[in-house]
C-alpha cells in the first residue's frame, strides 16, 4: 500500500488530484492542513509503506514541525515531500524560498526542470528516501508546476517492502536520551548525502563554450538554456546537499561562473563560501519569477562578456490589461460583505476567495496574515483594547485547516470578538477540493461531515447563528445582535459556492428601466454582473447567477425576473 496526503495550495494541488486517479490501489487523501498530511504520511512511511505529501510553500510551515523531527527519526518506506514554491506570488501572500527548509531540516531537496524530471524525482526522491532513511524535498515552482510537456513513463514497480511497523523505541522516540543520538547520525547522514549528490544522475554538467559557466537548477535551468544556448552549465537536478565537487569541477573548467537561481542566491552563498568566485544575485533579480526575457535583461546589464545572448520579449506578455480579480456573480461571500459593510468594525480577514472582499466597492477586510490568523489576530486586537468591535472572517476549509484552536483561544480566554466562517462548503479558491465539512472524500466517497457548528459549541462558544448571506436583513440584524454581544459570537454564513454547484441559483435579473433611478446602491454590492452601459445600470444576463442580492437591495424594486424584460446585454 502506498501513501498520498496532502492539502490544496497553488501550485501544488493538481499533483494529489491526479495521483487520486490511482485511488484505487494507492490509499489518497486530503488532509485538513500540511501538518496533519505530513504527519499521516510520516506514520505510513514508518509502517513501512512508501508515501507522497503534497502543500505549497506556505504550507510547508505549517508542517516545518513534523518535517524537522522527522529528519531526526528518518523514513523506513521512502517518503516525499512536493512542495510546490510560487515566485512571483502569482496565487500566493509571500514568496518564501522552500529551498531553505532541506539546509534547515538537513534533508536533500530535488529541483525538478521539466515535466518529466516532476515524475522521474519522484522515484529517485523515493529511492533516496529508502537508500539514507531520510525525507526528500522536492521542489517546483510555479513554471515548473503549471506547464505540461512530454513524459514518458516507466514500467510500474510497485514497493516490494511488506509493510509492518517495527518497534524500535532508540529508532522511533527522540526523548533526549535517543534525540541527541540521532542528530549525530543526522550529520554522519549529510556526510553520506554529499558524497552520493556528486555522482547522481540528476546533477550533470553540458560542457559548451567555456568562456562562461552557469550553475543553475529548477525552471532556472530552461531559462539559461534558452537564453545563452552556447554556455557551459552545471545543472543541478539534486541541490542540495550542495555538489562540492561537482561545482569545483566545473569552475576549474570555465573562464567566467554566474548562478543563475530564482529568488534567494542561495548556491551562489555556498559556491562563494568554497572560496571558488561567481557572481548571480549582482544582476539576477531575487525578487519576483524569471523569465528568459528577465534573464536576458539582467545578463545584458552586467557587463563583462557573454556568449551572445537572446532576448526575446514574448508578444503575449506585453500590453495586457489589469485585471483585478473580483468575487464571482452569486458568491454568498458578497452577501456577508455587504452586510458588513454596515457597521463601522475592523475586519481580520483570512486567505481564500473571501479574501476578495478587500477591493472597493466591498472594501470590508482590512488584514491577512496566514491560514487560521483571522480568527486569532481579531482576538488580539480586542485583547489590546482596540476601541471598535473587531470581526474575524475565515472560510469553511480554512476553519478547519487551522480556524478551530483560534476559536477555543477566544472562548478559553475570554474574548469578545465576533467570528464569521463563510461557509461555501467547499475549498474554492484552489479549485473546489472537498474537506471535512464537504461529506465527501478526494475519491468522491461519502462520510462524515464535521460540523462547524458543533466545533463552535465544542469550544465553549454560547452564541452560534447561522445565517442565509443572500438575505441581506437578517444577515444585517444577526450581526447587530453579534455586535452589540460583550460575548463571543460564531456566525456561520451559509451558501453553496454557485460555480462548484455548476448551476444557476434563480432566475436571471432583469432591470425595470421605469422603477431605476440610477441611485447604485446595487453598485455596491460588487457584483460583475451589473455594468454601466452609456451611464445606465445594466444586468450582464451572461453573468447573472440568479443569486437576487441586487433585488433584495436594491431600495427601488426595480430588480425582477419577469419574462419579457429586457436584461440588455
Ligand atoms: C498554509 C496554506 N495552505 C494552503 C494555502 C492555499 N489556500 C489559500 S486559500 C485556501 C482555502 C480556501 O478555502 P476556504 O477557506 O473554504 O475559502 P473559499 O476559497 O472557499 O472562500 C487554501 C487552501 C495557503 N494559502 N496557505
Amino acid at each position: 500500500m502506498t501513501v498520498a496526503t496532502g492539502y490544496p495550495g497553488t501550485p501544488s494541488t493538481e499533483i494529489l488530484e491526479a495521483a487520486s486517479a490511482y485511488g484505487k490501489d494507492m490509499y489518497c487523501e486530503w488532509s485538513p492542513n500540511e501538518k496533519v498530511a505530513l504527519e499521516v504520511a510520516a506514520g505510513a512511511s514508518l509502517a513501512g509503506a512508501r508515501a507522497i505529501v503534497t502543500m505549497k510553500h506556505v504550507g510547508l510551515n505549517v508542517a516545518a514541525d513534523p518535517l524537522m523531527t522527522l529528519a531526526y527519526i528518518g523514513t523506513v518506506g521512502g517518503l516525499v515531500v512536493c512542495v510546490a514554491d510560487d515566485p512571483g506570488m502569482h496565487s500566493s501572500q509571500n514568496e518564501q524560498d522552500s529551498r531553505h527548509y532541506a539546509r534547515f531540516a538537513k534533508i536533500p531537496i530535488l529541483e525538478p526542470s521539466d515535466s518529466q524530471e516532476a515524475k522521474d524525482f519522484v522515484i529517485l526522491g523515493l529511492e533516496i528516501s529508502e537508500a539514507y532513511s531520510t525525507p526528500v524535498l522536492l521542489r517546483s515552482t510555479t513554471r515548473v508546476s503549471h506547464s505540461s510537456g512530454i513524459v514518458v513513463l516507466g514500467e510500474r514497480r510497485l514497493p516490494s517492502r511488506p509493510v509492518g511497523f517495527e518497534k524500535k523505541p532508540e529508532r522511533f522516540v527522540p526523548i533526549p536520551l535517543w534525540g541527541r543520538k540521532m542528530r549525530v547520525a543526522l550529520e554522519k547522514r549529510m556526510d553520506e548525502l554529499s558524497s552520493a549528490v556528486n555522482g547522481s544522475k540528476a546533477n550533470r554538467i553540458e560542457w559548451g563554450d567555456r568562456s562562461l559557466g552557469v550553475v543553475t537548477a529548477g525552471i532556472a535551468y530552461q531559462y539559461v538554456r534558452e537564453v545563452l544556448p552556447e554556455a557551459s552549465v552545471l545543472k543541478l537536478g539534486w541541490s542540495y546537499p550542495f555538489a562540492d565537487g561537482l561545482v569545483r569541477e566545473f569552475a576549474a573548467g570555465v573562464k567566467e561562473l554566474i548562478v543563475v537561481e530564482e529568488l534567494d542566491p542561495i548556491l551562489e552563498e555556498h559556491i562563494r563560501a568554497l572560496g571558488i568566485s561567481c557572481e548571480g544575485r549582482r544582476f539576477v533579480p531575487g525578487i519576483g519569477e524569471l523569465s528568459p526575457s528577465r534573464l536576458a535583461s539582467a545578463l545584458a546589464g552586467r557587463g563583462g562578456s557573454a556568449p551572445s545572448i537572446r532576448e526575446e520579449e514574448p508578444a503575449e506578455t506585453r500590453d495586457l490589461p489589469n485585471r483585478p480579480p473580483v468575487l464571482c456573480p452569486g458568491c454568498p461571500h458578497r452577501g456577508i460583505y455587504h452586510a458588513l459593510g454596515k457597521f463601522d468594525v475592523v475586519v481580520t480577514g483570512d486567505i481564500g476567495c473571501y479574501s476578495l472582499g478587500v477591493f472597493p466597492p466591498l472594501s470590508r477586510l482590512d488584514t491577512i496574515l496566514c491560514m487560521g490568523a483571522g480568527i486569532s489576530m481579531a482576538h488580539g486586537m480586542q485583547k489590546a483594547g482596540e476601541p471598535r468591535k473587531v470581526v474575524g472572517i475565515v472560510g469553511d476549509s480554512t476553519f478547519f485547516h487551522s480556524g478551530i484552536t483560534g476559536l477555543l483561544d477566544i472562548a478559553y480566554n475570554k474574548g469578545a470578538s465576533v467570528i464569521i466562517v463563510a461557509d461555501n462548503r467547499t475549498t474554492a479558491m484552489t479549485g473546489h477540493q472537498n474537506h471535512p465539512g464537504t461529506g465527501k472524500t478526494i475519491l468522491g466517497q461519502d462520510t462524515i461531515q464535521a460540523k462547524i457548528e458543533d466545533f463552535g459549541k465544542a469550544c465553549g462558544i454560547k452564541n452560534i447563528a447561522v445565517v442565509n448571506p443572500y438575505e441581506p436583513k437578517e444577515t444585517v440584524e444577526t450581526l447587530r445582535t453579534a455586535l452589540e454581544s460583550e460575548e463571543p459570537w460564531l456566525i456561520i454564513s451559509r451558501g453553496v459556492c454557485p460555480l462548484n454547484l455548476r448551476s444557476r441559483l434563480g432566475a436571471v435579473r432583469v432591470l425595470k428601466r421605469d422603477l431605476c433611478t440610477e441611485c447604485k446602491t446595487c453598485l455596491k454590492i460588487g457584483c460583475p454582473a451589473l455594468e454601466m452601459i452609456d451611464g445606465k445600470i445594466t444586468v450582464n444576463a451572461m453573468f447573472c447567477s440568479g443569486c437576487a442580492l441586487c433585488e433584495k437591495v436594491c431600495p427601488k424594486g426595480a430588480f425582477t425576473t419577469v419574462a419579457g424584460e429586457c436584461h440588455e446585454s
